[in-house]
């Protein structure tokens, strides 16, 4: 698995470059994987370079306890790092897209009892997606006693290393929209919610 573990490589797509269009283009699509996830890539690899022990472990064990790691690795391990877990899993919670893409099986349950309706829960996301300041991700995720939570991360700080499991996550840095939308970030979270994969995110919810 040559993206699970040192060296690491992007993780392939399921889908084309143009199969989200329009409501995430192929060329923001062709830099977002081609080139940024790559840097990602490049740099973890750099990072790990002379570091055996490190090397051993999958992305989601380097994630998971940042404490853990040494002093001087921590922090690019912690960037790069979530930066190739955050992008993996972002475009993998993806697929080609309709104007009535909802939420089903028990997630869809659940979101309507912890957020009242989905229209409810999509606003409080886009709230809190519009006010992620800088860069940074919107995530749904799970803890561990299974109760469902919005959380804001900064940078490329990674929701698995607070011991959250993600369900769905935004991409809020300007590359992710950038080159479609410019600064409309809310045009973005609109379309990008008919892009999601809800059928994986309920796998998901039913698995961990
Ligand atoms: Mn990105």
């Amino acid at each position: 698995m040559p993206y699970l573990y040192y060296p690491f490589e992007p993780e392939p797509l399921l889908y084309s470059y143009s199969a989200l269009e329009p409501y995430i283009d192929t060329e923001t699509m062709r830099v977002h994987h081609s080139r940024l996830l790559q840097g990602y890539v490049d740099h973890l690899n750099e990072t790990l370079a002379n570091s055996p022990e490190l090397q051993r472990q999958s992305i989601t064990q380097l994630l998971k306890d940042p404490m853990t790691l040494p002093n001087d690795l921590r922090q690019s391990i912690i960037n790069y790092g979530g930066g190739v877990y955050n992008h993996n899993f972002f475009f993998a919670s993806l697929k080609p897209g309709s104007e009535e893409n909802a939420p089903s099986g028990y997630l869809a349950q659940a979101i309507e009892q912890r957020f009242g309706s989905f229209d409810d829960f999509q606003k409080i996301f886009k709230d809190m997606a519009m006010d992620v300041f800088g860069s940074g991700w919107l995530w749904l995720v799970k803890n561990h006693n299974g109760r469902l939570y919005l959380v804001q991360t900064a940078n490329q700080d990674s929701p698995i290393s607070q011991g959250w499991q993600p369900l769905i996550g935004i991409d809020l840095w300007e590359h992710a929209y950038f080159l479609q939308y410019l600064n409309l970030r809310e045009e973005y979270i609109d379309n990008w919610f008919k892009v999601i994969d809800w059928e994986r995110a309920d796998k998901m919810y039913r698995t961990y």
